[in-house]
């Protein structure tokens, strides 16, 4: 189609048409869920409690090439349609950043909502990073992330985590080793919450001797 050839109002809706493809929002944001720890056992949010609702976490990575303002995003499990919490920041490319329940539960209690935090059900969740996008018409709510996580992941302080380098969710089982059948299978990896998900073995103490602090000297 040659479109010089077309009458001036055709040119102009062919203009406006590509205006509006490249100006709207894309749904296709690049940012996933990277990490989850839907039961924990200890204090990670370091309020200086534990509580099984306040210490679990959800990691978010931006994948994507620019800057995002997670004040469009929230989470919710897949039970009910209520939101757990409306993100905060900017994530830039490449980075993370993690959300705890406590965080969950302020915004829950701030906005009238039941205290229930993310919610992770301890059997097996399945977990959303949903997007909203300005529309003339109101926003529009598009989900950008679908994570489910089994009964074996979500056991004391074991966390579950997106591997670029596999292309698959792996366990971060260190604290908590696992020995069942099912995948994924346990890496010995630490969860890793607010950074990358690099694999850091737990490391045992070492026992030191008076010969081994000797050899040093020597
Ligand atoms: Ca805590
Ligand atoms: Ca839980
Ligand atoms: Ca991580």
């Amino acid at each position: 189609m040659n479109l010089l050839s077309k009458p001036l109002p055709v040119l102009l809706l062919c203009c406006l048409i590509l205006a509006v493809f490249w100006l709207a929002p894309q749904a296709q944001a690049e940012l996933i869920i990277n990490e989850v720890m839907g039961d924990p056992f200890q204090d990670w949010d370091g309020d200086g409690t534990f509580n099984y609702r306040g210490d679990e976490w959800i990691e978010v990575l931006n994948e994507g090439p620019v800057a995002e303002d997670m004040s469009f995003y929230w989470l919710r499990d897949s039970y009910g349609d209520d939101f757990h919490l409306q993100l905060h920041g900017i994530i830039l490319p490449g980075e993370v950043a993690v959300y705890y329940g406590s965080e969950a539960v302020a915004w829950q209690q701030l906005h009238g909502y039941s205290t229930l935090g993310f919610s992770i059900n301890n059997g097996g969740d399945t977990l959303e990073l949903v997007k909203s996008i300005p529309d003339p018409g109101g926003s529009v709510l598009v989900v950008v992330d679908t994570v489910t996580i089994l009964d074996h992941e979500a056991e004391d302080d074991r966390s579950s985590g997106w591997d670029p380098d596999t292309n698959s969710w792996t366990l971060n089982d260190a604290l908590n080793p696992y020995t069942g059948g099912f995948d994924p299978q346990g890496t010995s990896c630490q969860p890793s919450p607010g950074r990358a998900n690099d694999c850091v073995p737990l490391v045992a103490a070492e026992n030191t001797t008076w010969g081994d602090l000797k050899s040093h000297y020597r």
